[in-house]
């Protein structure tokens, strides 16, 4: 049984040293929130981390002036690979606001205009494997082609560099290192004290100087050329200075921002495409009302040119990949510290600097949210039903100024790809698969695979009705 923390009246301590956090450790404690309420100290061989849900708590750790951003173990691990770069800078370490101002001018929304057209380039690559996998008649698997599809979007949007991923049989090994390198950095975080992880660690440092090395050649891929002054990520970042001191990022940093947005700019939004597809799989009431928006906007034009501004038009289709994000967030926690003591939430006292992680996934599935969170329903995402709901009920892009700058540009670039998939092709769950969430710092679901065919006239002019049991169970 847990006891109460004695620093924090009321609030149980869950002590998991017997059993460790295993591989799936948010959603370990997604199962101790489940047993032990919404907010809880979670014991591993003594370090303690306070974790919240509950919305009032998450609301007051919104508060600028009272929290800030924290860099927890998990991101303290990430620096050992990333270091500076935005996602895991301190506040207060100067590149952070440096990088921050330069950069933002690229994410901002007017920016996505010129991300578009290469978006829609990967989206296509993507669909010639799919074609070509649905006429042999065999399965895709999902989330290892979002993954090879996000690379190269963020690749060649961010920094004109081809990963080339579709014409490889495996995913690019700068993947397979940067996996290797989140999961050291989760994995770690479990050690028990005294163990030899030596080997470990040795692997890892492999893993990072590739992928340094990797970063050294997108970067003299440019700079070797005239485009050193391209407007995309990279040229920002070599060129651009400070708007207001005028000063410019430096070699080192500028790698560790390279590093940083293609670790963030693609595992995140790989799996968020694939819940994505998961849900609507499962869902064809859900599948068949994003085909018919879909449908309104196309038609049975074979090959659509999606242009920027009908992207912005596809409503409901953001409103599941917002539903997705709702259920399986999948930069799944963020960690805040008060600045000062202060009281969270007016009932738990919390010293300067101590550490509250916010857990989104069961903040997304908190009363809110109705009393039947763990259906997959999209109608929770319409702007009257966000109009009436209290703004930080949903956080799956953190929050304040160190929330995600990445947000307009995964936004754009998976609604596009979700309504061309489901605009070309029927989806089959030919496995009959049972969701199994894989953790790798990020979400996915793991070893999720569908079969395809082509839609016909038909079914774009009259979409096929669901059977009368509309849903499948909740999942
Ligand atoms: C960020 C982010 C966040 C926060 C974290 C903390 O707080 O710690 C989150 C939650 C996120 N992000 C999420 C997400 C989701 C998705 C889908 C995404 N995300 C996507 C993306 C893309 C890109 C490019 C990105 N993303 C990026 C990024 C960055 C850089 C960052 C950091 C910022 C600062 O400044 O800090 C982030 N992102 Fe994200």
């Amino acid at each position: 049984h847990p006891r109460t923390a004695d620093t924090l009246p009321g609030v149980p301590v869950v002590d998991i040293t017997a059993t460790g956090p295993g591989r799936t450790p948010i959603q370990q404690v997604m199962g101790l929130m489940r047993e032990y309420g919404p907010v809880l100290v979670r014991r591993l061989h003594g370090r303690e981390t306070l974790f919240v849900a509950d919305l009032d708590l998450v609301t007051d750790l919104a508060d600028e002036r009272r929290f800030a951003k924290h860099v927890g173990p998990a991101l303290e691990n990430v620096r050992e690979f990333a270091a500076d770069g935005l996602f895991t800078a301190y506040n207060d370490e100067p590149n952070w606001a440096r990088a921050h101002d330069i950069l933002m001018p690229a994410f901002a929304l007017g920016s996505m205009r010129t991300y578009h057209p290469v978006m829609l380039k990967v989206a296509r690559r993507l669909i010639d494997s799919w074609d070509r996998a649905a006429g042999a008649g065999q399965p895709v698997d999902v989330p290892e082609d979002m993954t090879r599809m996000t690379l190269d979007t963020i690749g060649l949007a961010g920094f004109g560099y081809d990963f080339g991923s579709f014409s490889r049989h495996e995913p690019h090994p700068f993947v397979e290192s940067m996996v290797r390198c989140l999961e050291w950095s989760m994995n770690r975080l479990a050690r028990t004290p005294g163990q030899d992880h030596s080997a470990a660690d040795a692997a890892f440092r492999d893993d990072a100087a590739y992928l340094a090395q990797v970063v050294d050649d997108v970067i003299a891929s440019r700079t070797g050329t005239q485009q050193g002054d391209a407007e995309d990520l990279l040229g920002l970042m070599l060129t651009a200075r400070h708007p207001a001191d005028g000063s410019t990022l430096d070699a080192a940093n500028i790698r560790n921002q390279v590093i940083t947005f293609l670790i963030a700019g693609h595992e995140t939004t790989s799996g968020a495409m694939s819940f994505a597809l998961h849900h609507l799989a499962k869902h064809p009431t859900a599948l068949r009302l994003v085909q018919r928006e879909v449908d309104a906007l196309w038609g049975d034009e074979p090959d659509p040119e999606p242009t920027y501004d009908e992207v912005g038009r596809l409503t409901y289709t953001r409103q599941v990949l917002n539903e997705a994000l709702r259920l399986w967030p999948t930069a799944a926690a963020f960690s805040r510290y008060a600045v000062e003591d202060t009281v969270l939430g007016a009932r738990i006292p919390l010293r300067a600097g101590q550490a509250v992680t916010v857990l989104a996934p069961m903040l997304h599935r908190q009363p809110v949210w109705g009393d039947n969170p763990e259906l997959f329903d999209p109608s929770r995402f319409t702007a009257e039903a966000e109009a009436a709901r209290p703004v930080h009920a949903f956080k799956p892009f953190g929050t304040g100024e160190r929330a995600c700058i990445g947000r307009q540009f995964a936004l754009h670039e998976a609604t596009m790809l979700l309504a061309l998939l489901v605009h070309r092709y029927r989806l089959h769950d030919h496995a009959d698969y049972t969701l199994s969430v894989k953790e790798t710092l990020t979400l996915k679901p793991e070893g999720f695979t569908l079969k395809l065919t082509a839609r016909t006239a038909a079914d774009r002019l009259h979409p096929p009705l669901p059977g009368a049991a509309v849903d499948g169970p909740a999942d």
